[in-house]
């Protein structure tokens, strides 16, 4: 039983799927639109009849020991995915290393009973040796960076609120809470006190943030904390320019934190409290805004890059080397600072041709590897134009080229080899009379992905992790496995674009999940496909997903991300849908995700087809009657005859059942009674055979 728990599908997909199913007793369920066909041609074999690959999702048990099973495969199938056996639970150990010997031995099976092996699958967010992985991470991004500015509405005086700006009142007041039964944290609050219900009226009153800087598709989670002074009351979110609503919260007397994720539609955002609803007095805190598909924020190698640590003309962690007649003081006020409240200030009255180090500070000694390449970025900008700034190292000087300094905030970035097992970076500010302000100094690893901010050391540790496991595995079956399901569900449910941890359900303890997007950002994808070509360019490289037929969003969100990738250079051969559906699924929405992957111009697979019958899964006891099959046998003939209409030839990489009979089914685990697939537990063949089989002869 342990394979069949741990086989094929995330559990959050029987919410999913199960959610639309009528309630209705069967018969009335019935009324609709589906015909029941008539099938009954049973002259297969299915592969004999097909123009393109049919496959069927396999375990290791039954093939291995049940020979009806393995004919019944062996006759019907060209090639098989493994349910289990090639995901990272099952190969990589606790300490990391790779074992091959079950995938080995299931492999040489099917080989050997004649049957290709389909790749299943590499990068996916479950079915993992997690135990392994989190020994990587700390497993937490508490680090992440609060883009939204005076979220804890400490700045401002009286009643108004730095970076807040009141659009409606209705009668209402914006004034600031105080004392600590009116504040969350600090020494002020957001307090609004609203004297009119308005129905269908939240935004007549509302204050919104000024707009943040936002990554267009990227998650944001919005944390806040809010109470009301008497029961009953009501608060909302939304955004701007482009308009999104979250829904309506009852608000009680009790200090209760808020959570809601949206997808950035725009470069900047804002978000807006609506409060109109309910007649109440709030008190609103602690608002924090951070970006969940950013990587987490990468930890400086270097001490104090933010002059944040230091009193007067004092910097902690940077010596002054040389002044020549130069001042080195703290920066302060938002005209002289790039983040917090000081930054370095040099003034240097004196050109000196060829003379950068006779104005020179220098940071403490850091850690770094002889030989390793280290990014060292900082923002800088001058009093008046034409200055000139220039990194250095110690104890091995390096030199970086004199840059050209306007009076803007400019980033500037550095790479250097270490040559030492400490090393200092040094500012040569001597070359151009000006006075220059410097802030947000860091030095990370180059080969960290991290554009600053977690754990860098995390982040190298997890992408190194997947990509020995991803030129493990392509490297060990080159020649052998052609194609591979390099990155599984990347998309998350809803219409929320990228999966993260934040917008995932994870089952109460399950062990193998671990969320790869987490760590490495949006470009984990990226990773993994550049990882497998790689290890072996001449694999057929797919992304694989569920729920595309029943969800628009999520279909548009996936062709987009698979965009993006090819975009920047990912070899991405096609897309698998894994079409986990039931009877009644839309068939409207069948057709129209076909036409949309077909557009794609990729090659395109049904990956994992089964079809539910079971129109109530807590129904015990639920036994398919000849209607049943009947529905169940149209609808595999449908998806069938849909996938050849709208999949151009050339494009069409096959269809994969998932699974034999329905003893062995994933969705028959667990009490639940579903008969999914195409035999039934005898082996015989079901009306949905010849569902397939006639759909394949063009009946
Ligand atoms: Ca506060
Ligand atoms: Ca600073």
């Amino acid at each position: 039983m342990t394979i069949k728990i741990k086989q094929i599908i995330p559990v959050i997909l029987l919410g999913v799927i199960w959610g639309v199913h009528s309630c209705k007793p069967d018969k009335d369920i019935y009324n609709g639109a589906n015909s029941t066909g008539n099938f009954t041609d049973t002259v297969g074999p299915l592969k004999t009849y097909a123009g393109f690959p049919i496959g069927i999702g396999i375990d290791n048990q039954p093939f291995l020991n049940d020979a009806t099973y393995r004919n019944i495969v062996s006759r019907e199938a060209s090639v098989v995915t493994f349910g289990y056996l090639m995901k990272h639970g099952a190969i990589v150990k606790d300490d990391g290393t790779l074992d091959f010997t079950a995938a080995d031995q299931l492999y040489n099976a099917a080989t050997q009973a004649g049957l290709e092996v389909y790749g299943h699958t590499l990068v996916w967010h479950q079915n993992q040796n997690a135990t392994y992985l989190n020994t990587l991470t700390s497993g937490s991004n508490d680090n992440a960076v609060n883009v939204l500015a005076n979220g804890d509405f400490e700045a401002g005086s009286g009643n108004t609120f730095t970076n807040w700006s009141v659009y409606n009142t209705n009668g209402a007041t914006f004034t600031a809470g105080s004392g600590s039964s009116e504040v969350h944290g600090g020494n002020r609050s957001l307090k609004i006190t609203n004297p009119n219900d308005n129905a269908g009226g939240q935004w007549k009153v509302q204050i919104a943030s000024d707009l943040f800087n936002t990554v267009q598709d990227h998650n944001y989670k919005v944390t806040f904390w809010i109470k009301a002074a008497t029961a009953g009351g009501s608060a909302r979110l939304s955004t701007g320019p482009t308009a999104q609503y979250q829904g309506d919260h009852t608000i009680g007397t009790a200090w209760t934190q808020i959570t809601w994720t949206f997808t950035a539609k725009e470069a900047q955002t804002r978000i807006l409290f609506d409060m109109g609803l309910k007649a109440n007095t709030y008190f609103i805190d602690d608002v924090k805004i951070i970006d969940v598909d950013a990587p987490p924020p990468v930890t400086s190698l270097l001490l104090n890059g933010n002059f944040e640590a230091g009193s007067g003309n004092t910097f902690t962690n940077w010596s002054v080397y040389n002044t020549n007649g130069a001042t080195f003081t703290a920066g302060s006020g938002s005209s002289e600072v790039h983040g917090g409240n000081r930054s370095l200030k040099i003034t240097n009255p004196n050109d000196n041709a060829g003379g950068q180090w006779k104005v020179q500070i220098a940071s403490d000694l850091f850690t770094t590897t002889p030989n390793k390449d280290y990014k060292v970025t900082f923002w800088i900008k001058a009093a008046t134009a034409g200055g000139s700034a220039r990194l250095s190292t110690g104890p091995t000087a390096q030199y970086q080229g004199d840059q050209t300094i306007g009076t803007a905030w400019t980033q500037i970035t550095w790479t250097f080899t270490a040559k030492d097992a400490q090393t200092r970076i040094l500012f040569d500010m001597g070359l151009k009379a000006n006075t220059y302000f410097i802030d947000d100094v860091v030095v990370v690893d180059a080969s960290s992905s991290g554009s600053g901010g977690g754990n860098q050391n995390e982040i190298a540790k997890v992408d190194d992790a997947m990509k020995t496991f991803i030129t493990g595995m392509l490297t060990h079956y080159k020649g052998k496995v052609k194609a591979w399901d390099v990155v599984n569900e990347p998309m998350a449910d809803g219409n929320s674009g990228l999966r993260v941890k934040d917008n995932s359900s994870i089952p109460q303890g399950a062990k193998d999940f671990f969320f790869w997007s987490d760590y490495l950002g949006r470009d984990y994808a990226l990773k993994a496909f550049q990882y497998a070509k790689a290890a072996d360019p001449d694999a057929l490289l797919f992304i694989n997903d569920y729920g595309l037929e029943s969800n628009q969003a999520k279909l548009d969100s996936l062709i987009k991300y698979v965009t993006y990738l090819k975009g920047k250079g990912a070899k991405i051969d096609g897309i698998g849908t894994q079409m986990h559906i039931s009877w009644n699924t839309s068939r409207a929405g069948i057709d129209a995700a076909f036409q949309k992957l077909a557009a794609t111009g990729l090659k395109i697979k049904i990956s994992e087809l089964d079809v539910k019958v079971n129109p109530d899964p807590v129904k015990p006891n639920f036994a398919p009657s000849p209607t049943n099959w009947a529905y169940q046998a149209a609808m595999y003939n449908y998806v069938v005859k849909s996938y050849i209409k709208y999949i151009p030839a050339a494009q069409r990489y096959g269809i994969t059942i998932w699974g034999v009979s329905d003893k062995d089914s994933w969705l028959a685990t667990n009490g639940r009674f579903e008969f999914p697939l195409l035999f039934d537990k005898d082996y015989n063949k079901k009306p949905a055979y010849s569902g397939v089989l006639q759909a394949l002869k063009g009946q």
